[in-house]
């Protein structure tokens, strides 16, 4: 039914990281290999930060033969009774989706897009009344017309943002602190692509990677450490910043909103 999904975030998939995470797709924030024991303990730090603000989590066991399993956003689109199985648009990650999809039919009416659709999750972010879609790499125009059309018959518009080929998704360099309300880092998208939005956090260029966070109830709000200017325009903005160490899973171009599916 239309409008049930109240995305309050109130509990979240996650996965643990594959014991081959040193072999995740890297291009963009990833300096070296990322070390396994330490992207797992910030992944228990993630989960630990999520339940302190009240968040249910419920752990998926890794998937060995896919490094890049804990990045869940990728796998799904949910809203309201429905999940949109993604899919994604690196041929290594494609087949994280079964198990995801079998999971999620627990909860939802699946939604499968066509053979010639690619989309990663990490391209849709959910403005409170709009899905913004990016074009990238990873999302194609079938895609990105199947997801719109599922969406609007929910009630749902959207909005095609081309993503720039400085970053690998629209999640990676925008998110939404509240209900129309946006965190963008400098130099990627332009200002006419966002125009929309009255309420823009701009954040400068060299912190690129802290403008994915993730709102929670009370103004909470979960945001990498070590981004000082980031955290400093957040809570000038009225929200109490959460900070949880992602340098490891940084490596493998991953951020806060990767590692989580809201399904509550
Ligand atoms: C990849 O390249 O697919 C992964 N190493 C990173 C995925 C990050 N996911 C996201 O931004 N939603």
């Amino acid at each position: 039914m239309p409008g049930v999904f109240d995305r309050t975030r109130k509990k979240a998939l996650v996965r643990d990281i594959s014991s081959n995470f040193n072999k995740a797709l890297s291009t963009f924030f990833g300096e070296r290999e990322p070390i396994v024991d330490i992207a797992k303990m910030q992944h228990k730090g993630y989960i630990d930060a999520l339940q302190s603000c009240g968040v249910e989590v419920e752990i998926l066991g890794e998937l060995s033969g896919h490094p890049d399993c804990c990045f869940v956003e990728d796998t799904a689109i949910i809203f309201d009774d429905v999940a949109v199985i993604c899919r994604p648009g690196h041929p290594s990650r494609a087949n994280e989706v079964h198990t995801i999809s079998e999971r999620l039919k627990e909860d939802f009416e699946i939604k499968f897009l066509s053979p010639d659709a690619k989309m990663d999750g990490g391209d849709v972010v959910f403005t409170g009344n709009e899905f913004l879609i990016g074009r990238s790499t990873r999302t194609n125009d079938n895609g990105i017309n199947e997801l719109s059309e599922i969406a609007s018959k929910y009630g749902y518009s959207t909005q095609v943002i081309d993503v720039p080929n400085s970053t690998l998704h629209l999640t990676t360099v925008c998110s939404v602190p509240r209900n129309g309300m946006l965190i963008v880092a400098e130099g990627h998208l332009k200002p006419e692509q966002i125009s929309g939005f009255q309420d823009v956090i701009w954040i400068p260029n060299n912190e690129t990677y802290a403008s994915n966070t993730i709102a929670l109830e009370n103004g909470k709000i979960l945001v990498s450490a070590g981004f000082p200017i980031t955290k400093q325009k957040i809570e000038d903005a009225g929200f109490e910043p959460i900070l949880v160490e992602m340098s490891e899973i940084m490596q493998a171009d991953g951020s806060l909103t990767c590692c989580s599916l809201f399904i509550e």
